[in-house]
């Protein structure tokens, strides 16, 4: 992996109570959050553009990696470190043609084929969900379970995230399928206390990879 991380943290302005959205990535950085993508699916380019520039900058200050979700144009105008793309999105390879070898490139994966398609397609890591319903993705698919975690983790020797519907209450049943890099959007963003419920999170997973 390019520059591993264990909790991948993903922005969704629908939960951020009234909050400041820099603000709340910063304070999901200090608690821990190791990677963090831009994803709003309601925004036009320009703000879009406004955010990753803000997010960038951010990142850059704590050397986390800054992730774009869908749209390549502006990973690359902001100097991303790389791409989130789904299945129906630009294929891997197109965007890897774009984007060259250094950027990291993730991509959602929701059964045994995508994943492997995915790896053998040159993705630095996958996503593996949604795990649990989730309220957070419009055009969801039915959860994949903890089944699919676990097939992943004996079938696929590739970097994952597990995501989807994942809180403090439930992460270990995650982490006992296998998983050992957690992505949330709206139990940690959307947190009263967004840095504690990070490093709430980060320190779960940490057991679990036994650091
Ligand atoms: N992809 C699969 S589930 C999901 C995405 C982007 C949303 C996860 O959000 P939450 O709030 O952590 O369930
Ligand atoms: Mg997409």
């Amino acid at each position: 992996m390019k520059q591993d991380f264990h909790l991948y943290v993903i922005t969704g302005e629908q939960f951020y109570q009234g909050k400041d959205y820099l603000q709340v990535i910063e304070e999901a950085i200090l608690g821990g959050a190791d990677i963090v993508q831009l994803r709003e699916k309601d925004k036009s380019k320009k703000e879009l553009l406004d955010m990753a520039k803000a997010l960038r900058s951010l990142t850059a200050r704590y050397n986390v990696p800054f992730i774009v979700n869908d749209h390549i144009d502006i990973a690359l105008a902001v100097d991303a470190d790389g791409i989130h793309l789904g299945q129906d999105d630009l294929p891997l390879q197109e965007a890897r043609k774009i984007l060259g070898p250094d950027k990291i490139i993730g991509i959602s994966t929701h059964a045994l084929e995508e994943a492997q398609e995915a790896k053998k397609n040159g993705a630095d890591y996958i996503g593996v969900g949604p795990v649990f319903e989730t309220k957070s993705k419009a055009d969801v698919v039915d959860p994949v379970g903890l089944d699919y975690v676990q097939q992943v983790t004996e079938h696929v020797d590739m970097p994952y995230v597990a995501i989807g519907g994942i809180k403090l209450h439930n992460v270990q049943d995650v982490l006992k399928a296998g998983a050992r890099r957690i992505c949330v959007i709206s139990a940690i963003v959307g947190a009263e206390d967004v840095k504690a419920t990070a490093a709430a999170f980060s320190q779960e997973i940490k057991r679990a990879r036994g650091e």
